[in-house]
């Protein structure tokens, strides 16, 4: 397993669960001289991340780019793909068409998160799970054809009310098919909220899991919480993963001892 560590570009998320911000070349330099392997990107936009040349940066200090996160759509534009407005859905299909495609060149996926957005009165349940299916299917294909994968988090259900749980999301990428190129991101906050056992669940997701983002019980750095972190590395494990543990926490007590908290207990517990 790989670590990584987030970095968000995005000003007006501030008080979001990302590490670092802003300083691209900072974040890399302290990144790497703790151990990371890879960082992964919150962006505003695919122009955004290619002017902040996050990619280069962090190749230069021999760190991969993991993940490209495209919730900058939702805080910045309120775009997601189950809005009842068609020109919302088509807006946050062609921004995730378009990170997919910033991400490629790099291996870095990109990841839905809160674009998948909500059903709602006017939006009923059966119709968001129609619009999602439909834009999971584009996009996984354009993702394929890229050669690159796309990852679906479940969210817990005070961020969502789509798909909360890894087997639902298991369920949802049966129905979308594309096969190989459409994985779940397994958050372990959301997790620790939504699951009856989290190591179960990952084992029974196996190779459908993409990617894991780490952060503890309450959001805060592995280790200032309450998840018990060996059974679920050990799950991790027994399936053979081998992609990023990517800390998505809260920057406290601030980022540098954050960063340090994961990757302690990265080296603890997930390493090799
Ligand atoms: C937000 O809670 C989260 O987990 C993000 O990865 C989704 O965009
Ligand atoms: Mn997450």
């Amino acid at each position: 397993m790989k670590s990584s560590v987030t970095l968000s570009l995005v000003n007006e998320a501030r008080g979001g669960p990302f590490v670092y911000w802003s300083d691209v070349r900072e974040a890399c330099k302290e990144a790497k001289a703790l151990g990371f392997t890879g960082i992964e990107v919150f962006a505003p936009g695919p122009e955004a991340f290619a002017k902040s040349e996050a990619a280069k940066i962090a190749s230069d200090h021999g760190l991969k780019i993991a993940a490209l996160g495209t919730g900058g759509g939702w805080v910045l534009h309120q775009w997601t793909l189950t809005s009842p407005e068609e020109k919302v859905r088509t807006n946050a299909r062609d921004f995730i068409a378009r990170m997919i495609e910033a991400g490629a060149p790099f291996g870095a996926p990109a990841i839905i998160g809160s674009l998948q957005g909500r059903h709602s009165e006017a939006v009923d349940q059966a119709k968001a799970h129609a619009y999602l299916e439909e834009a999971l299917i584009y996009l996984s294909q354009k993702a394929k054809s890229v050669g690159t994968v796309l990852l679906f988090e479940p969210l817990n259900r005070y961020e969502s009310n789509l798909i909360r749980t890894v087997e639902e999301g298991m369920v949802l990428i049966s129905k979308v098919g594309e096969s190989g190129s459409l994985k779940l991101l397994c958050d372990l906050f959301h997790m620790n909220i939504e699951e009856t056992n989290i190591a179960e669940a990952l084992r029974k997701c196996g190779a459908m899991v993409g990617h894991v983002h780490l952060a503890d019980s309450n959001r805060k750095p592995a280790g200032l919480g309450h998840t018990d972190f060996q059974p679920i590395a050990a799950a991790l494990k027994d399936i053979a993963y081998q992609g990023f543990i990517s800390a998505e926490a809260l920057p406290l007590p601030d980022s540098s001892k954050a960063a340090k908290h994961t990757i302690d207990c990265f080296n603890r517990y997930f390493k090799g």
